[in-house]
């Protein structure tokens, strides 16, 4: 099967392809608490933990990572609230099949805390994006963003929330596009094959 995912934690985002029918070959996570890994066996979806501390480096992780995704032989991997940055030699190895959604508009706010900082910047607008992976943090070739309003009396909770809801929509979307073929990889951008809107306005 095509698609192999990482995780972290939760496991929305996971849950959101597969309940969109992606099918997924196999769950990874660097975590063994990752309450993402429960909800992929109950689907029956393999799953495997690597646990970046039983390794002493960056690159270690990584070659163990990478072992364990090629066991599926994934035409795609999705980082789905992967948490660990990876080394240069990882993102090369997947150059072009390593997808990230982020929840910011990309390119601001990239790294971590997006919700509260897009707060504190007083930004009247915020979501998500989905890109290919490249060695420079949340920087690759966009794929599709979601927009969403920042509401009068916001907290970072009720903004991650609305954010949360535009990336189920958009990350299966974009997951789908590529497996279809459907995606042009071109001067560092991304065109959709048959004009597919690669932006998306919530209604509020
Ligand atoms: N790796 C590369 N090379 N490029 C990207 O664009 C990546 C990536 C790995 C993960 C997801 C990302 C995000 O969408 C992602 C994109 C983790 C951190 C981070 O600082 C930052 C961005 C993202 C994921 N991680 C800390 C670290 O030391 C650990 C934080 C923690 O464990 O909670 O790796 O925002
Ligand atoms: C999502 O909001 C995702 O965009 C974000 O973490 C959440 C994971 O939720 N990713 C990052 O911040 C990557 N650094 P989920 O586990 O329920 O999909």
């Amino acid at each position: 099967m095509p698609v192999v995912a990482l995780i972290s934690g939760r496991g929305s985002n996971m849950q959101a392809l597969l309940d969109a029918g992606i099918p997924l070959a196999a769950v990874i996570s660097n975590r063994a608490d990752a309450k993402g890994l429960a909800i992929a066996a109950a689907r029956d979806v393999p799953t495997a933990v690597v646990e970046h501390r039983a390794y002493a480096t960056r690159e270690a992780f990584d070659a163990a990572l990478a072992a364990e995704i090629d066991r599926y032989a994934p035409r795609l991997v999705v980082l789905a609230g992967f948490m660990r940055i990876l080394t240069p030699r990882f993102v090369e190895r997947y150059a072009g099949r390593l997808m990230n959604i982020h929840p910011s508009l990309l390119p601001d706010f990239p790294g971590l805390d997006t919700h509260a900082r897009a707060l504190a910047a007083g930004a009247k607008r915020h979501g998500c994006t989905v890109h290919f992976v490249t060695s420079e943090l949340d920087h690759g070739p966009i794929v599709i963003q979601a927009e969403v309003p920042v509401l009068p009396g916001d907290t970072a909770d009720a903004l991650e929330a609305r954010v949360l809801r535009e990336e189920h929509v958009i990350y299966p979307r974009a997951v789908k596009w590529f497996l279809d073929g459907r995606l042009d990889l071109r001067d560092g951008k991304v065109r959709v094959k048959g004009g597919d809107a690669q932006l998306v306005t919530a209604p509020r």
